[in-house]
């Protein structure tokens, strides 16, 4: 009797450990899965805000982008980059290394991507038993990823500050968000790669007119995260401060933001302070940025928070939390055909994951916009 009772809860324990492992594995599209029921169920998000799931089951999202066809590219910390929409696919990068923050996180396509199909992908790679951040080009069609080609090796790497965002800007060049790796020096040392934003060609070449001539675009950053352009063409991007004192920044060519001579409010000679910061009491931990009709929106990690930052003429800004707590820590956020893309990130071993976990939420911006 005792050992029947053990024989089968073992046997019941494999089978929950089974399920969980199959739906561990599975992602569940909500919205673009082609059946009646489950484009239902994709729009149950909460009535009273308009949100609703798009896909759940995902570990750690890092980035979202769209493909021509509306396809959604979604880069997983661990070196999944998954596919999601009519053509769905799981596609495994080699060489990823998921240590700390580290792994694979910022993603980009090529301005000409309709021409070319260039993929962009930043990741964190062991060589010679180092950890490094670097960035690889891909060839992108429907079936695989060729062509693999390094664009740039050897922005430093560690368990902590690894920034990890790119984007093309509207001058067609290609911005990287590179962390202090821990060693807050380097962000004033304009010959390292590490703790600035920096500004390279398609190829990986630094930029003929950069201000040293180098990769270097701007300097003095801790750990940036989000990198966007508002419609008059400046760039903005969110940073991570050193205990609370997280930052928006304008980001100006040259520039210097201050890490780590001076954090939050604090001003001194030659440095930028930030636009917005969130003082020493609040921590925002701020990592995808966008704009949006005149707003800039921040997801929050450790604040939990979508933030809407409001830019006036001046160059002040009026902050607004959304969803503050209600899914948990925030990462990725984009925006496509008028809605606003984010993704949680509970799995990033910081929170304890619920039910879903890894979602990609979304909402239309003008509901957005108008949330009060
Ligand atoms: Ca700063």
């Amino acid at each position: 009797m005792k050992r029947r009772i053990i024989v089968g809860t073992i046997g019941l324990v494999l089978l929950i450990g089974g399920v969980i492992f199959v739906f561990r594995e599975k992602i569940e599209t909500l919205i673009f899965k082609p059946t009646k029921s489950s484009i239902e169920l994709g729009l149950s998000g909460k009535p009273e805000s308009g949100v609703q799931v798009v896909a759940t089951d995902l570990y750690v999202p890092w980035e979202i982008i769209f493909l021509p066809n509306g396809d959604m590219l979604v880069s997983e910390r661990s070196g999944k980059l998954k596919r999601i929409g009519a053509n769905s696919k799981t596609y495994t990068i080699i060489g990823v290394t998921e240590v700390g923050e580290g792994g694979l996180l910022g993603m980009a396509l090529h301005p000409k991507f309709n021409e070319n199909g260039w993929l962009y992908l930043y990741f964190t790679t062991t060589v010679d038993g180092m950890a490094t951040n670097k960035i690889e080009r891909y060839h992108l069609n429907d079936d695989r990823l060729s062509d693999r080609t390094t664009i740039i090796t050897g922005i430093p790497a560690a368990p902590n500050h690894d920034g990890g965002r790119i984007a093309f800007g509207p001058d067609k060049h290609l911005y990287v968000a590179a962390g202090d790796a821990g060693t807050p020096e380097n962000a004033q040392n304009k010959a390292s790669l590490a703790g600035k934003i920096l500004r390279i060609t398609d190829e990986g070449k630094p930029v003929i007119d950069n201000p040293f001539s180098n990769e270097v675009y701007s300097y003095g950053h801790r750990n940036p995260q989000g990198l966007a352009w508002e419609d008059k063409g400046q760039l903005w991007a969110t940073e991570h401060g050193p205990a609370g004192l997280d930052e928006l920044n304008l980001i100006k060519k040259g520039a210097n933001y201050g890490w780590p001579s001076i954090t939050g409010d604090q001003q001194k000679e030659g440095m930028e302070t930030p636009i917005a910061n969130s003082g020493s009491e609040e921590t925002w931990a701020p990592s995808g940025l966008v704009y949006s009709n005149g707003s800039l929106f921040f997801a929050g990690l450790r604040g939990q928070t979508l933030y809407q930052a409001k830019i006036d003429q001046n160059k002040t800004v009026t902050l607004k939390a959304h969803f503050r707590e209600e899914y948990g820590r925030l990462r990725a956020i984009s925006v496509h055909d008028r809605f606003i893309y984010f993704t949680t990130s509970n799995h990033d071993g910081r929170n304890i994951p619920g039910q879903g976990d890894d979602k990609i939420l979304r909402i239309k911006a003008s509901d957005l916009e108008n949330l009060e």
